[in-house]
């Protein structure tokens, strides 16, 4: 039986991941953080409990800012392939903690490296690296390829950059199965609530519902390639089985822009919108229900969207659009779900959610829809 561990197993491509390779027969291992509180929504239904004979999936305390911790947990395991997902994934955020970022996604990233050679495991363990369209930053090229040139434009891109190249190296210094998966924005269900396409689902499904009036975004000409999370935690794994580590994008092949995804949600929430005036004085307003059971607290002509320059970036990313060639032609991956359906599955997991919590409000609990 093969032993994985995941680092980030309680984020969304974690979770994905690690059911993924459960069904695959591994025995899952991953790292989460410590919490005050419960942190672990996204894996509690393929959670085992260790009192269990033989448990398929196991977690340990970690963090990627803690070598010793890293290098005892490898040493324990001993896995056949790391899985580095863990990260301060939020590109804007990273602008607020740039040092934070720096200190777990790049030097994390050698962390976790220099712990499998120090422990003599580099003929032994396939690392993948959980790269990013990021690194293109300012493109220079249309569409973006292993082979175009990186300009990362945020603390999160730069950092990441450093932990592309330090996977890079490793492979070529000591011969280690290093790999890095240049992943295109992917999404699901289980999508952060405070990244772009989940925030639009969950606040229009919210206005649907009748627990928020507005929903209030930043720069919604942002062109974005977006894929299901789910297609592309398969490739990572398809990246650590093959004869040699390379390098590889994973995107759809397909772009659309923020303003795009918010009538797309809308539509599958029952509502059509029009969008008038321009920059920080542009509006979406309700032009029909179409559907008044999933919009039940919606009228024509009511002022849904609104754009809020605190959601500007010091330094923004404007487009991105792999070409996922390299990865059809060599590993045979394929992206299987449509940017469509994906966002039909999050209108619908956000619209039950919001019709659970309109009935709780309505019996005088507290509801909380926050966002940021
Ligand atoms: P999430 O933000 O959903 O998950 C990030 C994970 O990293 C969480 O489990 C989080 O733990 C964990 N983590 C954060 N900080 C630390 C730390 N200091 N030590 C250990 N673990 C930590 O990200 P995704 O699942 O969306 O993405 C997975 C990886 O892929 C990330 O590295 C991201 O940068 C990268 N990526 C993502 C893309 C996307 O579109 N989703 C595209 C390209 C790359 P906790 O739950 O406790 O916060
Ligand atoms: P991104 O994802 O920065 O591409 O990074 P995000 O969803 O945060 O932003 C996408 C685009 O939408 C614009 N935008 C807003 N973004 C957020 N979060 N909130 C808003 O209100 C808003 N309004 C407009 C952004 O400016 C941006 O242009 C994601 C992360 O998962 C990274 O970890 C990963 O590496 C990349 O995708 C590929």
């Amino acid at each position: 039986m093969k032993k994985a561990l995941i680092t980030g197993i309680t984020g969304q491509d974690g979770s994905y991941l690690a059911e993924f390779l459960l069904e695959k027969g591994y025995e899952v291992h991953g790292i989460k953080r410590r919490a005050s509180s419960f942190n672990t929504d996204r894996i509690d239904h393929i959670y085992q409990s260790p009192h269990e004979e033989q448990p398929q999936f196991k977690l340990h305390y970690g963090d990627l800012t803690d070598t010793s911790n890293l290098t005892r947990i490898i040493n324990a395991v001993q896995p056949d392939e790391v899985y580095n997902l863990g990260a301060q994934s939020h590109v804007a955020v990273s602008f607020e903690s740039p040092e934070y970022t720096a200190d777990v996604d790049a030097i994390g990233t050698l962390r976790l490296l220099e712990a499998i050679r120090f422990l003599g495991l580099e003929k032994k363990t396939r690392f993948y690296q959980a790269s990013t369209s990021e690194l293109f930053g300012l493109v220079q090229e249309i569409p973006q390829k292993e082979t175009t040139p990186f300009y990362p434009r945020s603390p999160y891109a730069a950092a990441k950059m450093y932990a592309y190249w330090i996977t890079v190296n490793y492979r070529e210094s000591y011969g280690m199965y290093a790999c890095n998966g240049i992943l295109f924005n992917h999404e699901s269900p289980r999508r952060g609530e405070t990244f772009v396409t989940r925030k639009i689902t969950r606040g229009i499904s919210n206005i649907a519902q009748g627990l928020e009036e507005c929903l209030y975004l930043g720069n919604m000409d942002a062109l974005r390639d977006w894929g299901h999370a789910k297609d592309y935690v398969r490739m990572q794994w398809m990246m650590l089985q093959q004869e040699e580590a390379d390098d590889f994008v994973i995107a759809t092949g397909q772009q659309i822009s923020v303003r795009e995804f918010v009538k797309m949600s809308a539509n599958e929430a029952g509502l059509e919108l029009e969008f008038t005036g321009e920059g920080v004085d542009e509006i979406a307003t309700v032009t029909q229900v179409t559907d008044s059971e999933k919009a039940p607290s919606v009228n024509p002509g009511d002022v849904i969207v609104r754009v809020d320059p605190r959601y500007f970036r010091p330094a923004e990313v404007e487009t991105l659009l792999g070409d996922p060639t390299k990865a059809k032609q060599k590993l045979g991956w394929e992206c299987e779900i449509t940017v469509e359906q994906m966002c039909a599955e999050m209108v619908a997991n956000d619209l039950e959610n919001a019709r659970k919590h309109a009935l709780l409000k309505l019996h005088g609990h507290t509801v909380s829809v926050a966002v940021e």
